[in-house]
């Protein structure tokens, strides 16, 4: 999707899928009514069908010469089958949304977040690692537990910046590819490979669990992502006061890429849910959709959907493909 229509989900996210649906036969809805109509408008003209006397027919008096019961039938059945067929997929769609969530919790393969609304940004906590690395570009990066870190600079990278918890290190490539700093999956590590400009033309990095993030966000494509989503959750705030009368106020996390919304309520113990299923590569708006105060407009950041480490993104993962049909 290009930038203009950058608040539009993604194609194949449940409501998209829904949009069209409805569309479709909305359309197909609308050509019948106004060919039907403009048919009768032409052929019940006076002086058209001799057999119309328009002079017989009175206000208020059902014309029952031309009573037709079978067409009075159709015009019932099918419309009810067409109001049943969309109320059918209107329920899967919601059977999606929050029906999967519960399952989704539980799967040891779901990758969870917990967002944080506050006046007036996101804060974000990871619930789960990742490790990450820009796909396709020439360059790789591996840091494991025992041979430490190892970079193959491949064509045009000159340096590197790397970081491990609070320390720093810049490489010279040219020089040197190796730092004898064992893999810790407990500690933040990014390592930036920079070409003889200074451009970034690698990124590698290592999230560890409850690593915190404001504002922007980075997320794992080819996985359920789950939000655990709070206003001014009392857990993460060191100075939240319980008698006071002020506990937050109501947010809405919404992520228009994949066309969701959750909102984050005040006091609500445990917080709300919702899930997304990136299946690409790139960097999406993130919005409240909730009026917050004065700075609700400002609530906005970005999320990064990359690769995890050693993977490329599959753009057919999803249960959005697999729920197509949106029956269930
Ligand atoms: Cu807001």
């Amino acid at each position: 999707m290009g930038a203009s229509r950058e608040l539009w989900p993604d194609e194949h996210t449940v409501f998209n899928i829904l949009y069209d649906k409805f569309l479709f036969w909305s359309i197909i809805v609308g050509l019948f009514t106004f060919a039907w109509l403009l048919i009768a408008i032409l052929r019940y003209r006076e002086g058209v069908d001799p057999n119309v006397k328009l002079e017989e027919i009175k206000v208020g008096t059902f014309p029952k010469e031309r009573h037709n019961f079978d067409l009075e039938l159709a015009w019932f059945v099918g419309p009810t089958i067409l109001v049943v067929w969309v109320t059918v997929l209107a329920f899967g769609s919601m059977n999606i949304v929050w029906g999967e969530v519960a399952k989704l919790q539980n799967d040891d393969d779901s990758f969870i977040v917990e967002a944080n609304g506050l006046q007036w940004y996101w804060d974000f906590y990871y619930q789960d690692a990742l490790t990450w690395e820009d796909m396709d570009t020439g360059h790789d990066v591996t840091w494991n537990i025992t041979t430490g870190l190892t970079i193959n600079p491949g064509e045009g990278a000159a340096t590197a910046a790397v970081t491990y918890g609070a320390s720093t290190a810049n490489l010279d490539l040219a020089n040197n590819t190796t730092l004898d700093v064992l893999f810790n999956e407990l500690i933040f590590q990014h390592v930036d490979i920079l070409d003889a400009d200074g451009n970034i033309v690698h990124r590698w990095q290592h999230i560890p669990v409850e690593h915190k993030m404001s504002g922007d966000l980075i997320i794992p494509c080819d996985t359920n992502v789950l939000f655990n989503i709070y206003s001014m959750n009392p857990a993460r705030e060191a100075n939240f006061d319980a008698t006071s009368t002020y506990q937050g106020v109501q947010h809405a996390f919404w992520l228009q890429e994949w066309g969701m919304k959750e909102d984050a309520v005040p006091g609500l113990e445990g917080g709300t849910w919702m899930y997304v299923q990136p299946n690409e590569a790139g960097t999406f708006p993130i919005r409240c959709a909730e009026y917050c105060g004065k700075e609700h407009s400002l609530m906005k950041g970005q999320v990064e959907v990359v690769a995890k480490e050693g993977m490329t993104c599959d753009a057919d993962f999803g249960v959005y493909f697999e729920h197509e049909e949106l029956r269930e």
